[in-house]
């Protein structure tokens, strides 16, 4: 690398080589000097606001002098890379977990106590990255902090919404949206005006003949919208590998305006085609598990597939190597099917501009696709209209029309007498209008599919995927269970729990090695080490009673048993189960006597989480939940026994306030609809234990911490539809405690009548799809179950510490490396510098 300096100046360069601040009187100056220069303000008018912003400057210098480094050596070593393309990545907040990862928290906490700051005041003062949804987005983030922990050469691939999820206010127990200005300031990116791509739309399509006379597709006309990289460095946990997130921002193409527009006097319409280029990149859609088919939607989705393909290839073309090479080179991973057009971006490349024949093209792409799959909700399944493809992306239908061709005629080959499974498997789907389904695309252009919990990757096989098993067989389908890194949702979320473990443990490797957990077993007879988990629960519950006491001013006891569920809120995840028990519960508590009520446990329940705006019935369940909350919370009978708190705008911040303080934690879909789950892995490794389905990972973490740690209850995936089908064609009856429940809210118990007779109208007259009744009465019983083993504190903390100890598995690290070897066949390329 040296060598590229040429010999006069190479000493001038190296003399004034830039080194990262070790000290916590190099890091002071930093700070000073960002305050000063890069601010631009006096070091004695410096508010916590300033101070941030240095301190995040700070450390930015420090993790791209790392970053510059990797991306030299993987350059260099030509490794093989992995890029993690997802429309969302739940970041949260970075300065924090940058210092945790470089390992100079503590230098930090010293300097700005010189300067006069308490590091946690500064910390708070960054406003969270939320460039996502739920699950899905946050799963990215944990991805990409595993990737360069492991020392994996990787870029993740987004678009720089400006406008990340909104954020959530309650007004009168309704949910209101508002915009979220993160970008008002952000120093973790790193505009790139230098790296642009020019991304087509519209035009049309001619066939011409090249210099062999072959004819070949020209893709014409139209609109160029430039893609514009910013990038966001991604420090591994205890290694110099700094990987990179790169995040595509829209621009009008030809400058900011349209100048002969411009000039010729029509200077609305010229900054009008600005702003509409821009809008590409403008706003995140807020939907979790559904799909509502907006044009703007599946232009983002060109836009940032075709920016990051072009990017992909632009770097591996570098490398000079035959095309044949390329998967050997480039793996690259599908987050659900919303990137899926990089299937067809990639053939397009490779056969209209390269001049590939379509075989080796196609043989190229399914050897670098591999696919996620993230729910078999069919709401959430990607289906465009094929006219909308048509208008804007011509040439990419007629692919998507020959990839289906010849997969057709693969299957009507091997199914000769089978005229079904070619309607059924189809990339179109014969409806009106005609349909693109990106999972059957997603499908067949990649080598590997895989779900996201053992249950769920089985689910897929034998329900929506069925078809494609028999036709690929069933090494095409894998599972790779969901993960969390214990960095940020041990180490940075629970300070106190880390230092505990790691002194047990004797190190803090088992951040990097979550399966030594599993010594803390031997410790769980050990007073004193029971003690001390105990305590730290305790002050993480008084942290999060002084949040709720803040942030909605109820007086909570720290003392009670703290229930959570936080997630979106959706009908399949069952708020509404959780909030009919809460009445239940209320009403037993109303029905006894004072000296009956003296001898009840006192509990919380908490929920937190957003509703997609456009999602009528899960607004009422978080208006019920408050309307819950305000009678409840001030009744007199009933004083600390119950209280019941909406916190407003659950975002990764909240949540790792959140987590370390529950007791118990809900994760109660109906069985067979949440595909993993993630958040249940987080509060059982901050020491909370769980209620749930048999759903999801749920499955999973049972087998791992043993059934005496766990609160399992409700009907199994296999017996769902069976109830349904009953539902709609035998006699439903309610179960008789939640009967009393609906008729308490209908007697105006919690106000507005008519806002929540929907929500038992679902139950009662509409089939019960999501069997909250059914499952109701094994509820109650096991929530009884829950306050009987909390009395026992002593046996609770042995079991809290027993599940920690088990959690070992669920370390997003251990994804990274199935992916890696199953998947991928990528190595870490480690830095020992
Ligand atoms: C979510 C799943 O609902 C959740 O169970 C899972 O843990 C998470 O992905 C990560 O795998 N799925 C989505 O958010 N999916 C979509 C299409 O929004």
């Amino acid at each position: 690398v040296e060598a590229s300096i040429p010999e006069p100046q190479r000493e001038a360069w190296k003399r004034s080589q830039t080194s990262a601040f070790k000290s916590s009187d190099e890091f002071e100056k930093e700070v000073v000097r960002h305050v000063e220069t890069s601010l631009a303000r006096s070091m004695f008018n410096c508010d916590e606001k300033a101070a941030y912003s240095a301190t995040s400057l700070a450390f930015r210098d420090h993790l791209i002098l790392d970053w510059n480094k990797t991306q030299q050596r993987q350059t260099y070593r030509d490794s093989k890379r992995v890029y993690y393309l997802s429309l969302e990545f739940l970041m949260g907040r970075a300065l924090d977990n940058a210092m945790l990862n470089v390992g100079l928290k503590d230098t930090a906490k010293a300097g700005l106590a010189d300067l006069g700051f308490r590091i946690e005041d500064i910390i708070g003062q960054e406003h969270d990255a939320a460039l996502g949804n739920g699950g899905l987005g946050r799963l990215a983030a944990c991805f990409l902090d595993s990737l360069a922990s492991l020392d994996f050469p990787a870029w993740g691939y987004g678009l720089r919404y400006r406008y990340g999820i909104f954020k959530q206010e309650i007004i009168d127990g309704y949910q209101v949206e508002v915009p979220d200005y993160w970008l008002d300031f952000n120093p973790w990116e790193f505009p790139r005006h230098d790296v642009t791509v020019d991304v087509q739309f519209f035009g049309s399509v001619k066939k011409v003949p090249n210099e062999q006379g072959k004819s070949v597709a020209v893709w014409e006309g139209g609109e160029i919208v430039v893609a514009v990289a910013y990038d966001v460095p991604i420090p591994g946990y205890d290694t110099p590998t700094t990987n990179n997130l790169r995040l595509w921002s829209s621009k009008a193409s030809g400058g900011e305006f349209d100048f002969q527009k411009f000039n010729s006097g029509d200077y609305e319409s010229s900054v009008a085609e600005q702003q509409r280029a821009e809008t590409i990149s403008n706003v995140l859609y807020p939907n979790d598990n559904l799909e509502r088919g907006k044009e703007l939607r599946l232009k983002q989705q060109y836009f940032w597939v075709a920016a990051s393909l072009y990017d992909i290839v632009r770097r591996f073309k570098k490398s000079k190597r035959a095309w044949r090479e390329f998967p050997e080179q480039v793996a690259i991973q599908l987050n659900d099917t919303h990137p899926t057009l990089a299937i067809v971006e990639l053939q397009r490349i490779l056969i209209d501009i390269e001049g590939l024949d379509w075989d080796l093209a196609w043989e190229i792409v399914t050897g670098t696709f591999g696919y996620t799959n993230h729910t078999v909700l069919p709401e959430a399944l990607e289906k465009w209209p094929v006219g909308l493809v048509q208008h804007l992306l011509p040439r990419h239908l007629q692919i998507i029309y020959d990839i289906n061709l010849f997969f057709l005629q693969s299957v009507e080959k091997q199914f000769p007498d089978d005229r079904d499974i070619l309607t059924r498997v189809s990339i179109i789907e014969e409806s009106q209008p005609k349909m693109v389904r990106m999972a059957h695309l997603a499908i067949v252009g990649s080598h590997k599919v895989n779900g996201v919990a053992e249950l769920h990757s089985d689910l897929i096989k034998t329900t929506i995927f069925k078809d494609f098993v028999e036709i690929y067989g069933p090494d095409r389908f894998t599972n790779v269970t969901n993960g969390i890194t214990p960095r940020r949702w041990l180490h940075q979320a629970n300070p106190r729990l880390s230092e505990l473990i790691a002194s047990k443990l004797g190190s803090h490797e088992f951040l990097k090695d979550l399966s030594q957990l599993n010594k803390l077993e031997l410790l769980v007879q050990d007073k004193e080490f029971k003690k001390e988990w105990a305590e730290i629960k305790f002050a993480n519950k008084v942290r999060l009673a002084k949040y709720i006491k803040e942030t909605t001013g109820v007086n909570v006891n720290p003392s009670a048993l703290f229930d959570v569920q936080v997630k979106r809120i959706h009908e399949y995840k069952r708020q509404q189960l959780n909030i009919f028990g809460v009445i239940h519960r209320y009403l037993t508590l109303k029905a006894m006597t004072p000296a009956e009520r003296k001898k009840q446990l006192p509990r919380v329940s908490i929920f937190g989480g957003k509703a997609a705006p456009g999602y009528w019935m899960a607004k009422q369940i978080i208006h019920l939940i408050n309307a819950v909350g305000s009678v409840v919370n001030n009744d007199e009978d009933i004083g600390d026994l119950l209280k019941v708190i909406f916190l407003e705008d659950y975002n990764v911040s909240k949540a790792e306030i959140i987590c370390p303080a529950s007791d118990i934690s809900e994760h109660i879909s109906t069985a067979g609809t949440e595909a993993s789950g993630t958040s249940n892995m987080k509060f059982v490794l901050n020491g909370g234990l769980i209620i749930g389905t048999c759903d999801g990972a749920n499955i999973e973490i049972t087998r791992e911490v043993g059934e005496n740690n766990i609160f399992l209850f409700g009907n199994l995936a296999e017996d769902v539809e069976d109830l349904r089908h009953a539902h709609t064609y035998g006699s439903h009856t309610i179960d008789p405690d939640l009967a009393k429940v609906f008729e308490e809210i209908q007697k105006g118990t919690f106000g507005s009548v008519h806002d929540f007779s929907a929500m038992i109208a679902a139950v009662k007259d509409h089939g019960d799809y999501y069997l909250v009744s059914d499952d109701f009465h094994s509820y109650i019983e096991t929530h009884t179950l829950v306050d009987e083993a909390y009395r026992n504190q002593e046996e609770w903390v042995v079991k809290s510490i027993t599940a920690v100890a088990r959690m070992g598995f669920f370390s997003s690290d251990r994804c990274i490396y199935e992916y890696a070897d199953g998947i991928w066949n990528v190595e870490p390329l480690p830095r020992r510098d």
